[in-house]
């Protein structure tokens, strides 16, 4: 059943390919990229199910958050988790050397940040073959994702990438804003106040190739084909990820396409180079923020560090401690980053920033 829905993705894949893009043809490829999206959807789906969805590699999420490092083998993953984290990963001169998710912790301003080293096999391995599924999965699970590659075999890069996506994997990229309301009858709407680049019919078609015949479709913003198909199939990911280039030591990279060109990083894990920084944007690429929290008459201290996501409440944080800090409290003072001034009164509402000492009342 699943070799057959993959026979089929590879007839209409190639009827795509042979197919020119223009307006006169939209729909018809808007209409053979749903079916081959629900066609994977269906493959993935069976696949989850038989390896029981992180199958043998499943491993345990700890500390602050997860970050997985995946690459072309001997780009240098292991050394770079070694150089981050106590982990001791073996390295070697050939290719493979990892054959498991090898696990470490490192610990950067207050926080423990998890580092999963996989094996390098997301290419070849990949479309739900072999242990490389279960590499997916796992990369599916994590917060933030290195991609690294070596200067010698840097567009490993953007073929990385390319693989991730045909496996649903959304890279440093957000969802549309498209709101689907399912109902029992009266058809399909498409109900949308902006400007659409892509015509109604072909919206339409695409919306019922994906199995949804009675629904209103709110489309927030203008929407992409694809933007379109991500929003009606159940296996997509949206994960952060940040572009190394390892072994800089020996040279500089070449032929590299933008976006990454313009934002990879370069470093040396053998050799130490570009580490500090490189830490510093995982913090910032996670998102992560370190407050610290002030007893009941207490003065405000650096004491008692805690880490949290940015963008949460400081309701969030209390509900996430509990403690002698701030249990059952209605409001809270401020000091440092985000008051006004030393000691500001705000409500639970407020969100947390940088450094933010804070004093529950
Ligand atoms: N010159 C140089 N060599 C490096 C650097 N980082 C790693 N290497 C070497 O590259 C080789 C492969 O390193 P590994 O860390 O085993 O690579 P890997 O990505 O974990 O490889 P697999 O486990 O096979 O996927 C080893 O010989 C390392 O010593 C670096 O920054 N500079
Ligand atoms: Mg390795």
């Amino acid at each position: 059943m699943s070799t057959q829905n993959e026979d089929q993705i590879k007839l209409l894949e190639e009827e795509i390919r042979k197919t020119p893009y223009h307006k006169g043809t939209e729909r018809h490829i808007g209409v053979l990229r749903a079916r081959i999206a629900a066609l994977k959807d269906k493959v993935l789906e069976s696949q989850s199910r038989k390896s029981g969805g992180g199958g043998g590699y499943a491993v345990k999420k700890q500390g602050d958050a997860t970050v997985v490092l995946v690459g072309p083998p001997s780009a240098g993953k292991s050394t770079l988790l070694n150089a981050l984290t106590n982990a001791e990963s073996k390295v070697a001169p050939y290719a493979f050397t990892t054959v498991s998710v090898i696990p470490g912790m490192m610990k950067y301003k207050n926080a423990y940040i998890q580092i999963l080293d996989v094996p390098g096999l997301i290419e070849g391995a990949e479309e739900g073959k072999g242990r490389g599924r279960e590499v997916l999965s796992v990369i599916r699970n994590t917060d933030l994702l290195i991609i690294m590659s070596d200067v010698r075999r840097s567009e490993a890069l953007p073929r990385i990438e390319a693989a991730l996506e045909r496996n649903g994997i959304r890279v440093n990229k957000r969802p549309q804003k498209i709101r689907i309301e399912k109902r029992l009858n009266g058809g399909l709407t498409i109900q949308t106040n902006i400007r659409q680049d892509l015509d109604r019919e072909t919206i339409k078609e695409i919306v019922m190739q994906m199995g949804v015949k009675n629904a209103d479709v709110y489309l927030e913003e203008n929407i992409t084909m694809e933007g379109l198909i991500d929003a009606l199939v159940k296996n997509r990911v949206y994960i952060p990820s940040l572009y190394v280039i390892n072994k800089i030591d020996t040279g500089t990279p070449t032929k590299l396409p933008e976006p990454i060109a313009s934002q990879y990083i370069g470093l040396s894990a053998d050799k130490g180079i570009g580490l500090p920084e490189f830490q510093e944007s995982i913090w910032k690429a996670l998102g992560l923020s370190t407050i610290y929290l002030i007893k009941p008459l207490e003065e405000p201290n650096t004491n008692n560090p805690m880490v949290v996501k940015d963008g949460m409440t400081l309701r969030d944080v209390m509900n996430s401690i509990g403690s002698e800090f701030a249990e059952g409290k209605l409001k809270a003072k401020i000091w440092g980053n985000g008051s006004k001034f030393p000691g500001q009164e705000v409500s639970l509402e407020a969100r947390v920033k940088e450094n933010m000492q804070i004093r529950y009342i």
